[in-house]
């Protein structure tokens, strides 16, 4: 512990440092501060120029302001680890308040033009979407708040970023800066060590968080409240898998009994076409695409609950696992114009739920032996089968003007050739992600050696071992945080990899403990995937003590909002800095 006494404005202020870091997380790219210490008041006036904006941005700007203010009002958060002693004779009223921001954007779409050379992603949707968050969208940001002011002028911070997104993301920054006093005298937010020079912007575009809502369900209000969390830790996908063996929540118009008899309770445990697009705005208004994962043709053993007559290998108890890797066993069958009908009727509509360009088409852990017979009854091989199936799917998607997204295995596995523009996702290690990018596709990673939240758990199915346990230890947030998306990789290569995402998977989690489990170890995947797993000098980013007190500080103002985010540490090991 040290103290330091300082003078600002005339004014002397002692601050109790027990190894004081200003937590910033994740931690900007380039960041420069100071000494000073201002204060900040609710009442801090967000100024931009309305005029320049159309109404959907001018709406996203407004709510940010608000979730700002409401912020503001409710933030109690104390760092662990500073404490600011003001002595209680001074005049506190000497010392600066910053009292605005002044917000500024300043180009909507020159760096998507950039990136258009840099990616081979079709731009052409961005342009029509233009105001809406998609791949590739600029979420750099500069946020400059001064320590001195010219003459009687008021404290003016400064935000600017080319598109609103880089904007929100400013505004998250700013929230992380303020701490609260809690001294009799002097209650109130403080922002420390300014003047704060800060230039951002993310190392991977895709900042992804997998949520599983078919074996266990999660009501719409914590799906909203998993998006807001995200959206301070510059998280910009919520990858939806909404559908999987064990349930079909989703309600559909052209087949209501999918969720009907597929949905653990067809009245309560369901996502209407409404509640799906509440969550779509509701995430898009904080800068998060949803991409949607309906996993065909594995796992699909919840559409055998309403249409037995498409579905092979139903429910093989208790040999599930020669048919499929995951209980209960079932998978489309691929060989009868019936599941094309229901495809071509069933997709179109279900992709239209959701305003992403991306389509998650599943496709993990098909397993062919439960197609053999299939085959040979129909004068396929089960390759042939798998073909056949994938193609259809991706057309129909193609033909809702979306792109494919698939798990690695249809390159890996099966070998499929799959349209250029496909992205892979790998849940496998760094070896199979060199795999897909050699095959010249966009790769989405989060290894299950890292990255799997759920790990630790396992022995789920009744007493069968085969329930995942080879997926054990659990997952610290130092494991997680020593990943690296491009392990392996050259500079060439590297650029296939469009981003990560963190996975939770809920046979053993639902609304009563998955939020200590997504949070704070989520937090260390964000940082990885927006800072970089290398710092500005090329060295990689260890979780060690600094981040820890970074991590640990975040994770309290998180705790503070209403998260029930996990502990890292006892609270005296937090309190000594030890
Ligand atoms: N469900 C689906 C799962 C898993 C996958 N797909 C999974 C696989 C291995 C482990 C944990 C989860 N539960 N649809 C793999 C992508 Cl250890």
């Amino acid at each position: 512990m040290s103290l330091i006494f300082m003078r600002v404005s005339g004014v002397l202020i002692l601050l109790v440092f027990s190894n004081f870091v200003n937590a910033l997380w994740p931690l900007p790219q380039n960041w420069t501060k100071g000494t000073s210490l201002l204060r900040v008041y609710p009442s801090i006036i967000i100024k931009y120029d309305p005029s320049l904006l159309n109404s959907y941005i001018d709406q996203l700007i407004e709510s940010a302001k608000h979730r700002l203010q409401v912020f503001l009002l409710d933030e109690k958060h104390l760092s662990p680890n500073v404490k600011f002693q003001i002595p209680e004779d001074e005049k506190f009223d000497s010392i600066l308040t910053l009292s605005c921001i002044q917000i500024e954007i300043t180009d909507n779409n020159k760096r998507d033009q950039d990136d258009l050379e840099e990616t081979n992603i079709d731009w052409t949707y961005n342009k029509e979407m233009k105001e809406g968050i998609s791949l590739g969208t600029d979420e750099s940001y500069e946020l400059i708040i001064p320590d001195k002011k010219e003459d009687d002028t008021e404290l003016v911070a400064y935000l600017k970023a080319p598109t609103v997104y880089g904007i929100l993301h400013g505004l998250t920054t700013f929230s992380q800066l303020l701490y609260y006093n809690r001294s009799e005298e002097n209650s109130g937010l403080f922002l420390p060590f300014a003047p704060h020079h800060i230039n951002d912007f993310p190392k991977f575009m895709h900042r992804g968080l997998l949520l599983d809502t078919s074996r266990n369900f999660y009501p719409v209000k914590e799906i909203l409240k998993t998006l807001d969390v995200m959206s301070w830790n510059k998280m910009n996908v919520f990858h939806w898998h909404i559908v999987d063996a064990t349930s079909w929540p989703v309600v559909s118009e052209k087949y209501p009994e999918l969720s009907e008899k597929g949905a653990y309770d067809s009245k309560k445990m369901i996502y209407t076409k409404r509640d799906i697009r509440i969550v779509d705005e509701y995430a898009r208004t904080r800068g998060i695409r949803i991409i949607p994962e309906f996993d065909m043709p594995g796992h699909t053993h919840a559409i055998a609950a309403s249409m037995p007559e498409i579905m092979t290998c139903i429910d093989m108890y208790p040999d599930w696992d020669q048919y499929s890797s995951d209980p209960p066993s079932g998978q489309l069958n691929p060989a009868i114009p019936e599941t094309y009908t229901f495809l071509n009727e069933l997709v179109p509509e279900i992709a239209s739920y959701f305003t992403d360009k991306f389509y998650h088409t599943g496709g993990d852990e098909v397993n062919l032996n439960c197609w053999e017979s299939l085959a040979q009854q129909n004068d396929h091989t089960k390759e042939s089968l798998l073909e056949k199936f994938v193609t259809s799917l991706y057309s129909i998607i193609a033909n809702e003007g979306k792109t494919p997204i698939t798990w690695h295995e249809m390159v890996t596995e099966h070998n499929l050739e799959l349209p250029k523009d496909t992205v892979v996702q790998v849940w496998r290690n760094s070896a199979m992600v060199k795999k897909v990018v050699e095959k010249g596709y966009k790769v989405v990673t989060g290894s299950g050696d890292y990255w799997y939240l759920d790990c630790g758990y396992g022995g789920w199915y009744g007493n069968n071992i085969k329930g995942r346990s080879w997926c054990d230890p659990y997952k610290t947030w130092q494991k997680i945080y020593s990943y690296n998306p491009i392990e392996g990789l050259s500079d060439e290569e590297a650029k296939f990899v469009i981003g990560g995402e963190v996975l939770l998977w809920s046979e053993q989690s639902d609304s009563t403990n998955y939020e200590q489990q997504l949070w704070p170890r989520s937090s260390a995947a964000a940082e990885i995937l927006w800072s970089g797993p290398e710092d500005i000098n090329g060295n990689r980013r260890v979780p060690d003590k600094d981040a820890l007190k970074r991590l640990n500080d975040w994770r309290f103002r998180m705790v503070e909002r209403g998260v029930r985010a996990e502990p890292l540490q006892p609270l005296w090991c937090v309190r000594t800095g030890r």
